[in-house]
């Protein structure tokens, strides 16, 4: 089944690497024929070439929109060969066989993504080239279709040991083609339906299976895999692992809010994520001297932590019972700091920009060299509409690309307008973060740290209460008493801090409180609600950010004893006057920023 490549035709927009696969192939005796513009590079190049318009005695006309469309050229693509009949009607119309068509398309998707006009585009849109294209395709028995640069190094290698094209090779070659083909289409199907005054655009997608995952969402879900938009590629490249279906989509979230984060902070970003939803997220603020006790940073660890460390022990921090076996992002490139305290703690995986040589040693020892480590794809772009099937219909939406920042924090409503650089850093944190947050979702955050994120509940106010649980136990875990909870030697870090949990939480059964008290060598005193109420009243400074506008006073009433003095929230209740004053009140400074951020 292998076939010699005697004659090859090329055509291409793209011209990356064609004259040395042609030289390869002048060498192996192919004569070429070739259209104007990829004719004269190779002739530039010293090759012999013949054009398409003398092969086939007619013109390239019609300001190139006729160059290749000819019985000539399709015959010549299309024959059987062996046929009798169909070499006798070659003969009679002077049509010789193609073996080889090398070519890529008119750049109709980057004609369009430079913003250029109507008429511009439809210049663009490709015709003799996916018919050729098809033609050779088709005949993949004989005919051998090579439409990317990316393919040439393969056929050379195979014409070199083999003489010719395998059937396996050009079956391959005609299946990418095809589907470059359906790509090529449903991109111009798509932008054409988007110019008619019309606000339902076709949706025609054509994806490329990536790889398959163990399963989806569970176990009994299989087969599951994961594809990406072709020509697009993925956001990640895996370097480590195997990610499965909740980690692929925790990373997809973590990613764009770290990467966001920096964005609008300046600072090195992270975030821990369990269930697509954040568990915690920060920028690199230093540390106090308390928090260094609270989250067990010992001098030789917090002389050692660079910007990106510093920010991953934030965002770890915020809620380390919920963050336990996480998948984490950071803005930066990871480094050997970073990687210590991350081995250190229970975690899927991570996804960063790029790793040093010895953090990605680090990591890919963790679990067994289980760990998951992804890199962002460098420029990645993710198009402007997204798209998603649910018990068989078809959503699509433009992106939510909104990129919060100061300018969102202008609108102060409330009788208190001051709102200093920290606490504007602080609102845009946890704006961030609650756009990548289930809704609805509420987000508390100080030090540039998210310290209780609330996610996935149907009314605002039971955000707000569960968010705010999780910064009570923030703010206890720094009470004195807690601090000094004489653990015995040899119990596990995970083991204290959820220990430390339940000392605050308090609410132990008889047979849990044995268990409990045998991890300490002399057995604590409790934690009295009076010490809690007494401690949590010295919290002050802290931001929340709702992802939708408060409809009620109650949550206002309720972030007030927790120690809020910022606030930020779309706006546009009917209850807006309530709310505002309610904040007038307790001093609190809100502010309008005009996008709900609702998330699903
Ligand atoms: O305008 S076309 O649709 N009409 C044609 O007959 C035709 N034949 C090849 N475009 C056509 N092509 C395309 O020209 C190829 O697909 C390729 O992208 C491009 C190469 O042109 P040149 O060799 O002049 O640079």
């Amino acid at each position: 089944d292998v076939v010699p490549v005697r004659r090859a035709l090329i055509s291409v927009s793209d011209k990356t690497g064609i004259v040395d696969f042609c030289q390869f192939l002048a060498k192996q005796g192919v004569e070429l024929i070739s259209t104007g513009g990829t004719a004269k590079a190779l002739r530039d190049a010293g090759l012999t070439v013949m054009d398409v318009a003398e092969y086939t005695g007619a013109e390239e006309c019609l300001d190139g929109r006729v160059k290749t469309l000819h019985p000539k050229v399709h015959g010549g693509l299309l024959a059987v060969r062996g046929n009798k009949l169909h070499e006798e009607q070659m003969q009679k119309q002077g049509m010789k066989p193609i073996d080889m068509t090398i070519l890529n398309l008119y750049p109709f998707e980057q004609t369009v993504a430079k913003g250029a006009e109507f008429g511009q585009c439809v210049e663009n849109i490709d015709i003799g080239g996916p018919s050729m294209l098809r033609s050779t395709a088709k005949n993949h028995s004989f005919t051998c279709i090579v439409t990317s640069p990316e393919q040439y190094g393969a056929i050379q290698e195979e014409i070199t040991a083999k003489g010719g094209t395998t059937l396996a090779l050009r079956k391959k070659l005609a299946a990418q083609a095809f589907a470059l083909s359906a790509a090529y289409d449903s991109a111009i199907a798509s932008w054409f339906a988007g110019q008619l005054d019309t606000d339902a655009p076709i949706v025609t997608r054509v994806y490329k299976p990536e790889f398959p995952l163990k399963y989806g969402c569970n176990p009994h879900q299989k087969p599951a895999q994961i594809s990406s938009r072709l020509g697009a590629g993925l956001p990640f490249t895996v370097k480590n692992g195997v990610p499965g279906y909740i980690n692929l989509l925790d990373a997809a979230n973590a990613w764009q809010l770290v990467q966001e984060l920096k964005q609008a902070t300046g600072l090195a970003a992270a975030a821990s994520f369990k269930h697509v939803s954040p568990a915690g997220a920060a920028v690199a603020v230093p540390l106090t001297d308390v928090e260094c006790e609270a989250y067990e940073v010992t001098p030789d660890i917090r002389d050692s932590l660079t910007p990106v460390a510093l920010a991953y022990l934030r965002a770890r921090n915020a809620d380390p019972m919920c963050s336990f076996g996480d998948f984490s992002a950071v803005s930066d490139q990871v480094d050997e700091a970073t990687a210590k305290y991350l081995k250190k703690e229970v975690s899927d995986g991570i996804v960063a920009p790029s790793y040093t040589p010895e953090a990605l040693e680090i990591l890919k020892a963790k679990k067994g060299g289980k760990f998951i480590i992804l890199e962002a794809t460098p420029n990645y772009n993710p198009g402007d509409m997204e798209y998603r099937e649910v018990y068989g219909m078809t959503f699509s939406q433009k992106r939510n690309d909104v990129i919060i920042g100061k300018d969102h924090m202008n609108q102060v409503v409330t009788s208190k307008k001051d709102l200093d650089e920290a606490a504007i850093r602080d609102l845009i944190v946890a704006s961030i973060c609650i756009k990548y947050t289930q809704s609805n979702s509420v987000g508390f955050s100080k030090d540039g740290m998210m310290v209780g994120v609330g996610a996935g509940q149907q009314s605002r106010v039971d955000c707000v209460k569960l968010a705010g649980r999780k910064v009570e136990t923030w703010y206890l875990r720094q009470h004195p008493k807690v601090l000094g909870l004489p653990f015995k030697s040899d119990v596990k870090r995970q083991d204290r801090v959820n220990a430390r949990v339940r000392y605050i939480e308090g609410d132990f059964t008889e047979e849990e409180k044995v268990r409990w008290e045998a991890q300490f060598t002399t057995v604590p005193e409790p934690l009295t609600e009076q010490e809690k109420a007494e401690f949590l009243s010295n919290s002050k400074g802290i931001s929340i950010s709702s992802d939708a506008f408060f409809p009620f006073r109650d949550s206002i009433d309720h972030a007030s004893k927790l120690g809020v003095s910022y606030v930020a929230q779309p706006g546009g209740s009917v209850q807006d006057d309530q709310v505002t004053e309610a904040c007038n009140e307790y001093g609190m400074a809100m502010c309008f920023t005009g996008v709900r951020l609702f998330h699903h």
